[in-house]
């Protein structure tokens, strides 16, 4: 038997055939402050459910995969110190030790497949990090698109990382990296990154169609959408630059490595830019739980 507990409502809507979005809940511990995060992580289920489809955000606890949580149960985990972040190589451990764990993309990715959920929204993605030809740092977020058939709504990449080897990455592992209604890659903050995408659809029918072309096609894998933060919500990219650049800087001196890099970058540009990443940042998540509510409810036509 499979590790998972269904919320109710989730279940329901699963066994209905209805449209079910995934979110992940590192984003929650490790990517925003409390109280915002607890209050984006309502107001994104929020905007999902007000696009017709159910929200499942993922959680450990207990030796439970947690497909989607209660308001009590968001909140636990939004105040909780000391939570794992989980990728693909923490999640069978944390299971089986009975620890408390949030869901990265990766993890989400797999336990939304698990749970038989085809899209997921998130705010950005894991990639290669700046320097990884010497660090070695790349997410495990990477590979795990390349081989679970998920689609992922991203506000593109953080220019933390390195977009240009993320892109190459991608094209090699066979990832469909899909701009939403423009030719560019999103930088998250950014509307553009300068590079264009691969691919460009402009409706969440376009892309539900793909997704299941590749399930045609035996294909594993699943489909990168990045789609751009919303033009009144954009930081311009002259405007954050230098600010991860002297995050970037502090982590480098500091020493940080591994799982705590990112974290380390998220929490040093919110408190380099007195909140206003984190402005913009909600902004994009609520945006791309809207579109991947869409493509859900695309899905579930077909
Ligand atoms: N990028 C963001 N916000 C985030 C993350 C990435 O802009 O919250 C989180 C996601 O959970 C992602 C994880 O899966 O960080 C990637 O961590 P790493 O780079 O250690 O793989
Ligand atoms: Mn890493």
């Amino acid at each position: 038997m499979l590790p998972l507990t269904f919320a109710p409502e989730v279940d329901a809507a699963l066994k209905a055939g209805k449209p079910v979005v995934a979110l992940e809940s590192t984003i929650i511990t490790h990517g925003m402050p409390w109280p915002q995060n607890v209050e984006t992580a309502r107001a994104v289920e929020a905007a999902v459910r007000a696009e017709g489809a159910v929200p499942a955000t993922m959680a450990v606890t207990g030796g439970r995969i947690h497909v989607g949580l209660t308001d009590a149960g968001l909140e636990a985990l939004g105040q909780a110190k000391d939570v794992a972040k989980l990728s693909r190589a923490d999640l069978a451990a944390c299971l089986a030790t009975g620890g408390t764990g949030a869901t990265t993309v990766a993890a989400t990715m797999i336990c939304a497949r698990l749970a038989g959920i085809s899209v997921f929204a998130t705010g950005g993605i894991g990639g290669v990090h700046r320097g990884a030809e010497t660090s070695f740092d790349i997410s495990a977020d990477l590979a795990e698109l390349a081989q679970t058939a998920v689609t992922v709504v991203a506000a593109g990449a953080k220019a933390i990382l390195d977009l240009p080897k993320t892109l190459e990455y991608l094209e090699t592992a066979g990832v469909p990296v899909i701009a939403y209604g423009q030719d560019d890659f999103p930088a998250f903050w950014s509307r553009s990154s300068g590079l264009k995408a691969p691919l460009r659809m402009d409706s969440a029918e376009a892309i539900a169609a793909a997704h299941r072309m590749r399930g045609r096609l035996g294909l594993p894998g699943g489909q990168l959408v990045a789609n751009p933060i919303p033009a009144g919500d954009e930081i311009a990219r002259g405007e954050i630059m230098p600010v991860i650049e002297a995050a970037l800087a502090e982590a480098a001196a500091k020493g940080i490595a591994a799982k705590a890099v990112t974290p380390f970058l998220l929490g040093r540009i919110f408190e380099l830019t007195e909140g206003r990443s984190l402005a913009a940042n909600i902004a994009l998540v609520l945006n791309n739980a809207r579109l991947g509510a869409r493509i859900a409810a695309a899905l579930s036509k077909g």
